[in-house]
């Protein structure tokens, strides 16, 4: 219990068309491996308006909502998915994803340390162990899109 790669709990990360513009998908995905989680799934696409509308479906009344549809899928950059595994990855990837809003998100993380508008905060992560699993189901519902794989020697030393 606690060894790296050794806890099933898997979340749903995303770094979003400005993020992806910006260069940052290396940086997203760095963050993630050094801190020992396991990348499971992976793939770069312009979302499809139904999934994406899915996806944001509790914000579905929110003004935003029209804007936030378009900028993640017109595909002026696409979308970056990933599905990472590891002890507590859901409640950790939020902390290092940041506060929704970046002036309130803590240097350190994702959003603190990178964006400034709560409409271009560069990535996304689930919030909770339900969303995880609809989202995963949403993004990578293909046979195989998600890969069971083992960093073999779970020890370090
Ligand atoms: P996400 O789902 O993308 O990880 O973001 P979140 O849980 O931290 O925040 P949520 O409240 O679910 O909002 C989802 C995304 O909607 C966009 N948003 N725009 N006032 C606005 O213009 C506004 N508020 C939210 C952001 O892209 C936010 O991440």
């Amino acid at each position: 219990h606690g060894k790296p790669g050794t806890v099933q709990e898997r979340t749903f990360i995303a770094v979003k068309p400005d993020g992806v513009q910006r260069g940052l998908v290396s940086e997203v995905i760095s963050r993630f491996e050094r801190r020992g989680y396991k990348l499971v799934g992976l793939k770069l696409l312009v979302p499809p308006t139904d999934l994406v509308k899915q996806h944001y479906a509790d914000l579905s009344s929110k003004p935003f909502f029209n804007g936030l549809v378009d900028y993640m899928t017109n595909g002026k950059a696409p979308v970056v998915g990933m599905v990472w595994e590891g002890p507590d990855v859901i409640k950790q990837g939020r902390a290092m994803v940041g506060a929704t809003n970046p002036l309130s998100a803590n240097p350190g993380t994702i959003r603190g340390d990178f964006c400034l508008s709560v409409g271009r905060n560069i990535v996304h992560g689930s919030d909770s162990a339900e969303s995880a699993q609809t989202e995963i189901g949403l993004w990578f519902g293909g046979k195989g899109e998600v890969v069971d794989w083992s960093f073999g020697n779970e020890e370090w030393v």
